[in-house]
């Protein structure tokens, strides 16, 4: 009864470390889309434009102070406030690249200590992507990037402990994009790999959700 037959669309997800290079791609991928016909959409999480986002960029930003545990239900809650859109937007044929999602939750929560299955619980029933790309970096070299070190998360340490999460979160059916080449070339590489996703759900595939 979950099920809802898609139409034209396809959500694909970048989860990563901070400054991996996912908000340029993201970007480049969705006029890319258009530039094939595509209709395509960019979102991130967290959304900071809703009240529940303005409440993590400030946790972020360091201006207020949060319980673990409430942070994590909060950016949880961000991202259940736009799920009726989202599947609004793919049953009408958009494709969603989406900039974090689920998976940066738990990776993030779960790297301050909080319980991983506990970490997962609140995202469930929430859809799932038709594709998940990983775009690897190692924390020293994120770190070398422009504007590190401004927010919260942004300390290698923290950084090491994530990725490791992010290894236990993967699974096969992720793609993994090298994001220490030239950026063109990360960009060559997404577009071959979403291209194919689009297309394939241009033949109509059920929703499915997190995380059955
Ligand atoms: N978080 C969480 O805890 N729980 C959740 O549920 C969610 C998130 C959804 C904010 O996320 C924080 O929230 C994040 C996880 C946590 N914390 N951390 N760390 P965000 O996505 O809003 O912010 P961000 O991770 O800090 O992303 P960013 O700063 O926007 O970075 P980016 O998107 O990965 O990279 P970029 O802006 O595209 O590029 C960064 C720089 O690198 C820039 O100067 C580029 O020109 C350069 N760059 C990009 N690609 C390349 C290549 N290939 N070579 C060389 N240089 C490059």
């Amino acid at each position: 009864a979950l099920a809802v037959q898609r139409s034209l669309n396809s959500q694909l997800k970048f989860p990563c470390l901070d400054r991996c290079g996912k908000t340029s791609q993201c970007s480049r991928l969705v006029s890319y889309l258009e530039g094939q016909g595509q209709s395509a959409e960019l979102w991130r999480f967290p959304d900071r434009s809703t009240s529940v986002g303005q409440m993590i960029s400030s946790y972020l930003s360091n201006t207020s102070q949060l319980d673990d545990h409430t942070i994590h239900l909060l950016f949880s809650a961000n991202r259940w406030e736009k799920r009726s859109l989202m599947e609004t937007k793919l049953k009408t044929g958009t494709s969603l690249i989406v900039d974090r999602y689920s998976y940066s939750g738990v990776a993030f929560s779960s790297a301050k200590g909080l319980d991983f299955e506990w970490c997962k619980a609140p995202e469930t029933g929430l859809l799932d992507p038709d594709l998940v790309v990983f775009l690897d970096i190692s924390p020293e070299k994120a770190a070398e990037r422009g504007g590190y070190g401004g927010e919260r998360y942004e300390q290698i340490e923290f950084q090491r402990k994530v990725a490791k999460n992010y290894e236990v979160l993967r699974d096969a059916s992720w793609k993994v994009v090298d994001a220490c080449q030239p950026i063109e070339d990360v960009e060559k590489q997404l577009q071959e790999i979403v291209l194919d996703c689009v297309m394939s759900c241009q033949k109509g595939k059920p929703f499915s959700h997190l995380w059955s």
